[in-house]
């Protein structure tokens, strides 16, 4: 997917700090923050929706044992955070390739806007 950002980000194509990467996932800072610490954990893969995800079990695993390592890293497992997907248009999804927000360092509010 060559117009793809996030497969530009997490492929090493475009510049970005990655706060983590292995053979399938890449994480990195989100640009527009909504929270001190705003991670975007990213398979490496182009997955359009979490909907695709069905059929991708190691993959699934790979991303959300990703977010838990960057909770760790940025010092947030023991604080708190959340973990969020939105998925399609009435979700507010905005860019079409898997995301996982990692989002902490603030109290957060339930439920969601
Ligand atoms: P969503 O609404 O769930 O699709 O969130 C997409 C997020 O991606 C949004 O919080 C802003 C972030 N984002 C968009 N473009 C870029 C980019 O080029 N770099 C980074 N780091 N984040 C981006």
């Amino acid at each position: 997917m060559g117009d793809c950002i996030f497969c530009r980000i997490a492929s090493g194509e475009m510049k970005t700090p990655l706060l983590l990467e292995n053979d399938s996932v890449a994480a990195f800072s989100d640009i527009n923050p909504q929270a001190p610490v705003h991670v975007l954990v990213v398979p490496k893969e182009h997955v359009e929706t979490t909907n695709e995800l069905s059929g991708k079990p190691e993959l699934v695993q790979k991303l959300f044992l990703a977010c838990l390592q960057v909770a760790e890293q940025t010092g947030l497992a023991e604080d708190g955070y959340r973990i969020v997907a939105n998925c399609g248009a009435k979700a507010g999804q905005s860019v079409y390739h898997v995301h996982f927000h990692l989002l902490g360092g603030r109290p957060m509010s339930w439920p969601p806007g």
